[in-house]
């Protein structure tokens, strides 16, 4: 591994921006680390990447190139903004076409997002004050209902058939309980809510629920509690409290980890880190919210979620003192102000970014 003249071994983070307000908010999470770099010498070599984008679907006809791999050789860290510019390239083809194949390809297993309740932000849930909500959520990652297996038969008539396959690995689903078993070890209220749909989904789900229950045999002090999705759903709104740390499957913990963050206020807060806990593969890390074309180009975008990736990401590289710095300043401007439009504010993007820089 890369190391600078004193020893310390260099993190070196590929740089990808995206789409839509990925372009927006990724200049502020850099400026944020440039001045956790300064501030606590970080060793840190930013590698620009200009291709898993539409923008270079559309030159290109792919959104990476076939060589994408050796690109991000001795990468430490991928920092990710958004993807999806809907209309040049759809959805399914644009998000195939990068970050499930980062997911996937670098066995980025887990999708760690903690959803938080910070002062000053305000709450759609009445009566909820910060420290009400604060959990993780953690969602498995590469398989699950995320895959390509399936297809249409018949297409184009009126006896048209499509089928696609849910995935679940026992190798699959025992790694992410397990991870999540020992997040919620290390945390002081030492509980687990899981996901699932075992009535309806009668197959899958119920043995999900099994593997969470030989996995709880190791954590006997761990309270596990299981829900059914749609209650599940309804209990993250209406109490919000009872959640420490919560396992889903792909599409559920998704589903979830945007609700949750809507429930603090606005998912432009919501920051996620996508695991490779053996460090075999580079870890990425990205905001929950996608490009979002809607507001792309008004500098309006909040930079926050990008900023607390990129903190995670330091924490993920062992800066913790610089991880914690970044998330104090995130604290004090959500508190103090300036805030984006999404927190009731009239700061633009920059300004946002700019005064939690300045904090560090
Ligand atoms: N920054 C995240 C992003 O661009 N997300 C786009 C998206 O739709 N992601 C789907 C997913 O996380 O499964």
């Amino acid at each position: 591994p890369a190391q600078n003249p004193d020893g310390r071994r260099r993190h070196r983070i590929a740089v990808i921006a995206g789409d839509g307000i990925g372009k927006e908010v990724m200049p502020e999470a850099l400026r944020v680390l440039s001045a956790a770099q300064q501030k606590f010498d970080l060793p840190l070599e930013l590698v620009p990447i200009d291709w898993a984008s539409c923008d270079y679907y559309a030159e290109h006809g792919q959104m990476m190139p076939d060589d994408w791999k050796q690109q991000l050789q001795g990468v430490d860290a991928i920092l990710f903004g958004a993807v999806g510019w809907p209309a040049t390239v759809p959805d399914h083809i644009s998000l195939w076409g990068s970050l499930l194949k980062f997911r996937r390809e670098f066995d980025q297993y887990i999708n760690l997002r903690p959803v938080r309740l910070f002062e000053g932000v305000p709450c759609p849930l009445a009566g909820r004050k910060p420290g009400d909500i604060d959990f993780l959520v953690v969602r498995e990652n590469t398989e699950g209902e995320y895959t390509n297996l399936g297809g249409v038969m018949y297409a184009g008539t009126d006896r048209e058939i499509v089928l696609q396959e849910t995935v679940m690995s026992r190798f699959g689903a025992d790694r992410v309980l397990k991870f999540a078993f020992e997040q919620a070890a290390a945390r002081p209220r030492q509980k687990l809510d899981v996901a699932t749909k075992s009535n309806g989904i009668a197959i899958s789900m119920p043995w999900w629920d099994g593997r969470a229950d030989a996995m709880a045999q190791h954590y006997p002090q761990i309270a596990v509690e299981k829900h059914h999705i749609d209650i599940l759903a309804a209990r993250f709104v209406l109490q919000p409290q009872r959640f420490d740390v919560v396992v889903a499957s792909n599409l559920f913990g998704d589903i979830l980890s945007d609700l949750g963050p809507a429930c603090t206020g606005t998912i432009g807060l919501a920051p996620s880190a996508n695991l490779n806990p053996e460090r075999t593969f580079p870890s990425l890390f990205e905001p929950v919210h996608g490009s979002a074309p809607d507001i792309y180009g008004q500098g309006i975008a909040n930079p926050v979620a990008m900023i607390w990736s990129a903190a995670l990401m330091l924490q993920f590289l062992g800066e913790q003192a610089a991880h914690d710095a970044m998330l104090h300043a995130i604290e004090h401007v959500l508190a103090h102000g300036p805030r984006t439009r999404d927190l009731g504010g009239l700061a633009n993007t920059a300004e946002m970014g700019a005064a939690i820089a300045a904090l560090v």
